[in-house]
């Protein structure tokens, strides 16, 4: 069975998280990605947080799967010339460098169109034109400039950053459908372009819902679903920090089960939907709420959120929450329990879906990845181990017709 991406090669000079998120992903999905990295050096992540001395850490191996590294020092006259040579041979070169880097390295766009008018160009940045468009970036300086920080956290605490890499591994995703789409365009008009995927855009994008409630915000006042409705507390000008209420329609919070004093993650997602509200009322014992003026709708119950939450903890708390959670749904009451990074990483489902893989490597042993998140029937995943440095090279020079002496030669002179 061929892979969705068979015969596509890409050229990928990614390094950290968000570039390498995506050519990933493309690997996975069947394409050629040669990581192209420094020689002597390589991508910086290899030697980031590491757990075993000397050895590719996690870090990079988890973001490198299916992949194949060549070493080339593309400041080098020799290397450049073996670069120009990857360019006539790729579809897609991909890179996340600070703004900048490709025209230093002397390969802008006008350069590689000359060299293979068919190639798709496709860059992570910071930041799209504007003020800050010179500016390097990292995750979390992506977060705060996207709209999540501002809006994540509960409204008498600072900013928070989230887990999920909603910065990087966000953009990488969005890059990915833009390269494409792009190779789609291609198969029509026969020509590359150029794929932008700025880091605040990406994150403003996922908080779409926030910018919704800004625009909700201006013309209110207030909104009858956050927290901050109707204590009293004053809703300033910007869409405040909500806690853990639910984005949508269905107010939702996340409440204590079972053993919460110990275990800093018993606690269960609980929304209380409006179409099972007879039911909810029924499991906490509180049946009166069925037909009471003040509960019994949804526009009654925003302004006693608290107490309804409230209620539905003093049930879940003589719960674990995988009890709560199959009691909960045998009515068809959306809830969800918080999963620990160590029960992800046990769970058998997971597992059988591939989207938790065990991979082997030739200096760390085995080690646990997230495989492909995305699952298409006729292009499965099989998830590789990440290169080692260099690992490729010689078999890509070769590839691209370069004899045994140039090899050696450019092994001589440290090019490679
Ligand atoms: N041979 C020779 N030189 C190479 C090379 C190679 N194979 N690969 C890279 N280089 C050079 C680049 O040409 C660049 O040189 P110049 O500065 O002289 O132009 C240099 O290495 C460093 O590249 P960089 O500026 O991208 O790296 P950095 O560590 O200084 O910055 C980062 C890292 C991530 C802040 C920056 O790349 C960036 O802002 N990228 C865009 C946004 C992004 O992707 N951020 C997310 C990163 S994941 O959290």
């Amino acid at each position: 069975m061929g892979k969705a991406l068979d015969g596509i090669r890409i050229l990928d000079f990614t390094h950290v998280q968000s570039g390498p998120t995506c050519t990933q992903l493309l690997a996975w999905f069947g394409a050629d990605v040669i990581k192209v990295e420094r020689a002597g050096a390589g991508d910086i992540t290899r030697e980031q947080l590491r757990d075993i001395p000397d050895v590719d850490s996690l870090y990079f191996t988890m973001l490198n799967h299916n992949k194949r590294s060549i070493t080339l020092d593309t400041k080098n006259p020799q290397g450049k010339a073996v670069l120009e040579r990857l360019i006539r041979h790729c579809d897609v070169l991909v890179e996340n460098f600070a703004p900048g880097a490709l025209d230093r390295m002397g390969f802008g766009w006008e350069r590689i169109q000359a060299l293979n008018p068919r190639m798709i160009v496709a860059s992570v940045k910071g930041f799209g034109p504007g003020p800050y468009e010179d500016c390097k970036v990292y995750e979390n300086v992506a977060q705060c400039a996207g709209g999540a920080a501002s809006t994540t956290g509960f409204d008498d605490g600072p900013p928070l950053v989230t887990g999920a890499q909603i910065g990087d591994s966000g953009t990488g995703l969005h890059l990915a459908l833009g390269i494409l789409c792009a190779l789609y365009q291609r198969n029509r008009t026969g020509r590359g372009q150029k794929v932008l995927a700025a880091m605040q855009d990406g994150v403003l994008n996922l908080c779409r819902v926030k910018l919704r409630d800004q625009q909700r915000l201006a013309r209110h006042g207030f909104m009858k679903e956050y927290p901050q409705y109707p204590e009293g507390k004053k809703f300033g000008s910007a869409v405040p920090r909500a806690g853990n209420a639910s984005g949508g329609g269905q107010p939702g919070w996340i409440i204590k089960c079972k053993g919460w004093e110990e275990d800093p993650n018993a606690y269960l997602y609980f929304i209380a939907q409006a179409p099972v509200w007879k039911e909810i009322c029924q499991i906490i014992g509180r049946p009166d709420w069925i037909t009471d003026p003040d509960y019994a709708t949804p526009n009654a119950r925003l302004p006693r959120l608290k107490s309804v939450f409230a209620a539905v903890e003093a049930w879940t708390m003589t719960k674990t929450k995988f009890e709560a959670m199959a009691e909960l749904n045998q009515h068809e009451i959306p809830c969800g329990p918080i999963l620990s990074m160590e029960e992800l990483a046990a769970e058998p489902s997971l597992r059988a879906t591939g989207t938790i893989v065990e991979v082997d490597h030739p200096t760390r042993g085995r080690y646990l990845s997230v495989g492909n998140p995305i699952k298409l029937s006729d292009s499965p995943t099989e998830v590789t181990r990440s290169p080692l440095l260099g690992e490729h090279t010689r078999q890509v020079l070769a590839e691209l017709g370069l004899s045994e002496s140039e090899i050696v030669a450019l092994e001589g002179a440290k090019v490679i």
